[in-house]
């Protein structure tokens, strides 16, 4: 049950992820146990026909895109159901004090010179999507997952090589999935398109530009995905602008610390949803970023693990280093002052479901079969990239079965978990993180069996906390802290992040089998480097 009164106040956080939009509302001052309420929007449960999607996204070839629309749809029904569970569990939506969104890194959103007019005056007596379906240049919001930009990516580059080089500049290479290159490929196929954009919103600041009413300023967090920003000002590079598209600099919305207040919330969701018309809104931030906060992890040196549609690794480090191997990537970090080195894997949840759903098996017995199997002497290794790989860098999709046959389902299961783990290893060994333990997070966390692997592979204790959605938790923290910075009080990050991230399970290493991993991790190394250009 809610504890929270008006005058003790509740946050919230949004996320805007690849397959779903979820809300979570935390009571911060409830007394006792953290109190947190989540509710979820899947996309493929409503939008499916609507917008064409599979898994939240449309592909063609490699390109891969969502549609803002369905984004701006999806909104109207998490609050729709966030007020009903609200109310079911004794609150109300006006103690929210503070709302902040988190959003799938890389997406970018065209809007047209209609996009501020329309923001500015919804009204609640319609809807979100029939007030807001025209203010949009290009009707799909290309996301993470395209990676059709591998000319653009060397344009930017060599046009940055005589301006310190864009590793250096922005943090990060030239990626196919960053905002930079997206922009640039729809700068040079769609100029006409181009011309009538007024801004380019990224996907959190989109969100948080629905929430405010008014077009949001991009947070230096999700800005550090662009291939745009100068990561160490945490401002935009006037020379990666001019690297990537003419004009530019003026349809890219001014970059802003995590922590400064957008605004207050829009009447519209106050007068539909309840909200006070002083709830603060805060920026939108990327949803690795927001996980990072959501893990608990704002001290320099712990590390994270998100098992999602992507799989992504990420530590926060006091320093921005940067991956000069290429493969990985820096971001700022929401606290506004450490950053994150992270790694991301295309190829996350598609990898494990695929292999379930190639045996039929349900997750319980997925889990039951990871569990009986015994690593063996020899295990088996399984390269998967059913889809382009950005950790190695594989262009093309295949699988690859090394000491074992598709024929041993058991083995199989195993492999393929325990290479995903070895992989995750194996390429961040450039963080040169000294890591004591490992935050999980994500949809595959919540099966215990695939944690004793990670631990396993990494050799030291696997935590996980109350929710498995840490990004939208982030965002909630995030308000939080900001809320409580501007009413002047100077809340420390761990006070804040503290009663909502401590472990609720931790699975515990066993020596035995690490030092088995630390010599398949070898054998891993070599099939990789054989069989792929990008290999470790
Ligand atoms: C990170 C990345 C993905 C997306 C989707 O660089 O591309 O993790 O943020 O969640």
């Amino acid at each position: 049950m809610c504890a929270a009164t008006n005058d003790d106040g509740l946050f919230l956080g949004i996320d805007s992820s690849t397959q779903s939009m979820t809300g979570v509302l935390i009571d911060p001052r409830g007394g006792g146990e953290p109190w947190l309420l989540e509710t979820s929007v899947r996309f493929d449960d409503y939008y499916r026909e609507a917008y064409g999607i599979q898994d939240g996204v449309v592909k063609r070839g490699n390109e891969v895109w969502s549609n803002p629309l369905m984004w701006v749809e999806a909104l109207d029904l998490l609050m729709t159901q966030l007020r009903q569970k609200a109310a079911d569990a004794g609150c109300k939506l006006d103690a929210v004090k503070a709302v902040a969104v988190s959003g799938q890194q890389h997406g970018t959103v065209y809007l047209n010179e209609k996009a501020a007019g329309a923001l500015g005056g919804l009204s609640a007596r319609s809807t979100l999507k029939d007030q807001l379906s025209g203010i949009f240049s290009r009707p799909e919001a290309p996301i993470w997952m395209d990676s059709s930009t591998r000319e653009q990516c060397e344009r930017i580059e060599r046009h940055m090589a005589d301006h310190g080089g864009l590793l250096q500049v922005t943090g990060n290479r030239a990626f196919e999935r960053f905002s930079g290159p997206q922009i640039r490929k729809f700068f040079e196929r769609q100029p006409s398109q181009y011309a009538a954009t007024r801004q380019i919103a990224l996907v959190s600041s989109f969100v948080a530009s629905l929430l405010a009413g008014k077009i949001a300023a991009v947070d230096a967090t999700d800005g550090s995905g662009t291939n745009l920003i100068d990561i160490r000002a945490r401002q935009w590079s006037s020379d990666a602008l001019r690297a990537t598209a003419d004009d530019l600099e003026s349809r890219m919305l001014p970059i802003t610390p995590s922590g400064s207040e957008v605004g207050t919330i829009s009447p519209y969701f106050s007068e539909k949803y309840g909200f006070a018309g002083s709830c603060r809104v805060f920026p939108g931030a990327g949803d690795n970023p927001s996980s990072l906060i959501g893990l608990g992890l704002v001290r320099p040196g712990q590390m994270g693990i998100s098992l999602g549609t992507s799989d992504t690794l990420f530590v926060c480090v006091a320093e921005p280093r940067v991956c000069t191997t290429g493969e990985g990537c820096l971001f700022g970090s929401p606290d506004d002052t450490n950053y994150m080195a992270l790694i991301c894997f295309k190829n996350g949840s598609l990898t494990r479901e695929t292999v379930r759903q190639q045996y039929q098996l349900s997750w319980e017995e997925f889990g039951a079969l990871l569990r009986t199997t015994p690593m063996g002497k020899e295990p088996g290794i399984i390269l998967s990239y059913p889809e382009p790989e950005i950790v190695p860098d594989v262009p093309h999709s295949f699988w690859l079965y090394h000491g074992l046959s598709p024929r041993e389902v058991g083995r199989c299961v195993r492999a393929i978990v325990e290479s995903r783990a070895l992989s995750a290893r194996i390429h961040s060994e450039w963080m040169g993180a000294k890591v004591e333990s490992i935050r999980i997070t994500g949809g595959a966390s919540a099966n215990a069996d695939i944690c004793q692997v990670f631990a396993d592979v990494f050799g030291v204790p696997v935590e996980s906390i109350k929710t498995t959605n840490s990004a939208a938790l982030g965002a909630a923290l995030r308000a939080c802290h900001g809320h409580r910075a501007a009413e002047g009080g100077a809340a420390s990050w761990e006070e804040v992040v503290e009663p909502f991230t401590r472990p609720t399970a931790s699975t515990t290493p066993s020596p035995d089998r690490r030092s088995a991993y630390d010599a398949l991790l070898e054998t891993y190394r070599a099939v990789e480097k054989a069989h792929t250009a990008g290999g470790a």
